[in-house]
């Protein structure tokens, strides 16, 4: 339970989490605030590392990485199996730096540290099923098999709207598979980082792990430099927006390094004709409201049919009126802050555009609270309805503005769909099987992630998760999504006592 509002000090609720996460006074304390959305005000300060000291994390980590490979994958296991417990165990402590680093509500501060034990019961059955698959030879007395060995140091850059589960994704998946992880959390993330951190230390020290498995950098984008630049960082996997994976991408790959990026998205729901409104008018509204628009799953796009628009779009104007809107710790409060003012700047450059752009806006956009919160940024979550998709409604902006737009036929829907640079994650309603399988086929959703009957936002971790064009390709978290942290050896073993050639090659 959170104290009620006028007992509520967040820097001691803050500090006494961090405490109990096992976060010394000393990490607590240096040159760079930390600032809260829910006020606008610092709560701690950090110290960041200088560009050597990362240097010297990669030293480090590189060392682990040589007592760690050849640790056996579930002996590996038992430290994401206590992380696990660990995290179980302080929930709400984690949770509570959550909601006060992003400004997230209680229940979906605590569950992304769900998605976090989610992930790490995940890995704990991966650690032994590294799989790799044994072909039949063409050669007789022949066995041609491949084997999946860990792949090295792994660097996870995280944004501020999901500070704890992405690294989780990467980390509980890294360590099975034998990869010490260097973390960049964003700077707006960094007490996230240091609970999570260590949590993660504790359950590492009591399996005997090697010391250096696990680093955080704390930092701008320059601590994130040496991880994007040297060769012994085998795989980056970067979590933010499309500008930052321009910069990381090309980087890595000129040294022929490995990345998995999850990058913007600009994620839409088709509604048509026969879908079930009532069910249709939830998940948007957790979809696009949620979070305050800023997941990268949000809804940012309605693509309804023109004879269920005009219903759909008073329905949700009315459930859009009822949100409650304020600090994430107030009981009954739905949408939290904006990250900072520049987030809201952006979305009333958003929504000046649009309405240049011929948009009616039927609900929301205005700040509220700024009396209470001056140096804070709550919005009234916005329903924008666009005669076309103009460039405005094909960026991605990162704040709860949902634009919506009108179909004939389902193909003009689909078009209007993909239409856009990013590919995430997609939604159709519908009750019309043809209809949900033609939006799931490969002339359908070009996105990662497609859903029917259900929004575009809170997946589960089971699944791979990411998406395509803009939103860079990658896939983590769930389903084999742990390859990437490992590499494949393909071994073909002669017991034939003859040395026949592959191909029917004749030589000596
Ligand atoms: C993100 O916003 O970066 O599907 C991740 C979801 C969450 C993860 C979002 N499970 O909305």
């Amino acid at each position: 339970m959170t104290p009620a509002r006028d007992d509520r000090d967040l820097t001691l609720e803050v500090s006494r989490a961090l405490e109990a996460c096992g976060v010394s006074q000393e990490a607590l304390s240096g040159s760079r605030g930390v600032t809260t959305p829910v006020t606008g005000e610092q709560i701690l300060s950090v110290e960041p590392h200088t560009v050597d000291e990362v240097r010297d994390v990669i030293d480090r980590a590189e060392h682990a990485f040589r007592v760690w490979r050849e640790v056996p994958g579930p002996a590996r296991g038992a430290v994401v199996k206590r992380w696990g417990e660990l995290l179980s165990e302080h929930k709400s402590d984690l949770a509570t730096i959550v909601r006060a680093e992003a400004g997230k509500i209680v229940s979906e501060a605590e569950g992304e540290v769900q998605e976090m034990i989610d992930i790490c019961d995940f890995a704990l059955g991966q650690s032994r099923m590294l799989y790799g698959k044994t072909m039949p030879s063409e050669r007789a007395g022949h066995r041609l098999m491949e084997t999946w060995h860990p792949l090295g140091v792994v660097g996870v850059i995280t944004a501020f709207n999901f500070p704890v589960a992405p690294y989780a994704w990467n980390t509980a998946l890294a360590i099975v598979a034998g990869d010490p992880v260097i973390w960049k959390p964003s700077e707006v993330g960094v007490l996230c980082a240091l609970a999570t951190d260590a949590l993660l230390g504790r359950a590492a020290a009591e399996c005997g792990a090697p010391e250096g498995l696990h680093h955080v950098v704390i930092g701008d984008r320059e601590a994130a430099q040496p991880l994007l630049e040297d060769q012994r960082v085998a795989l980056v996997s970067a979590t933010g927006s499309t500008r930052m994976g321009r910069d990381v991408a090309p980087k890595v790959a000129a040294r022929f390094g490995r990345y998995l990026l999850e990058l913007g998205g600009n994620n839409a729901a088709v509604v048509t004709p026969s879908a079930d409104l009532d069910l249709a008018l939830k998940g948007i509204a957790f979809a696009a409201a949620g979070t305050a628009g800023q997941r990268c799953t949000t809804m940012r796009r309605l693509i309804v049919h023109e004879s269920v628009a005009d219903d759909l779009v008073e329905r949700l104007r009315r459930a859009y009126e009822t949100l409650a809107i304020g600090d994430p710790g107030d009981e009954g409060v739905l949408v939290g802050p904006l990250i900072n003012r520049q987030s809201y700047e952006s979305m009333q450059a958003a929504l000046e555009r649009s309405r240049m752009d011929g948009g009616t806006i039927v609900t929301g956009g205005q700040r509220v609270l700024a009396d209470e919160f001056p140096d804070a940024y709550y919005v009234e979550p916005a329903i924008v309805r666009m005669p076309q998709q103009t460039e405005v409604v094909r960026e991605e902006t990162f704040a709860p503005i949902l634009y919506v737009m009108t179909y004939q036929d389902l193909d003009e829907a689909i078009s209007l769909h993909n239409e856009v640079p990013q590919g995430l994650s997609s939604a159709i309603f519908t009750s019309d099987q043809a209809e949900a399988e033609i939006f799931l086929s490969a002339r359908g959703s070009d996105c990662g992630i497609a859903n029917v009957n259900i929004g575009t936002s809170g997946a589960e971790i089971g699944g791979a998760f990411g998406g395509e064009k803009d939103t860079g390709g990658g896939r983590e978290s769930g389903s084999d999504a742990w390859k990437i942290y490992m590499r494949r050896a393909t071994n073909t073993i002669n017991y034939s006592g003859k040395l026949p050639l592959a191909q029917g090659v004749e030589f000596i």
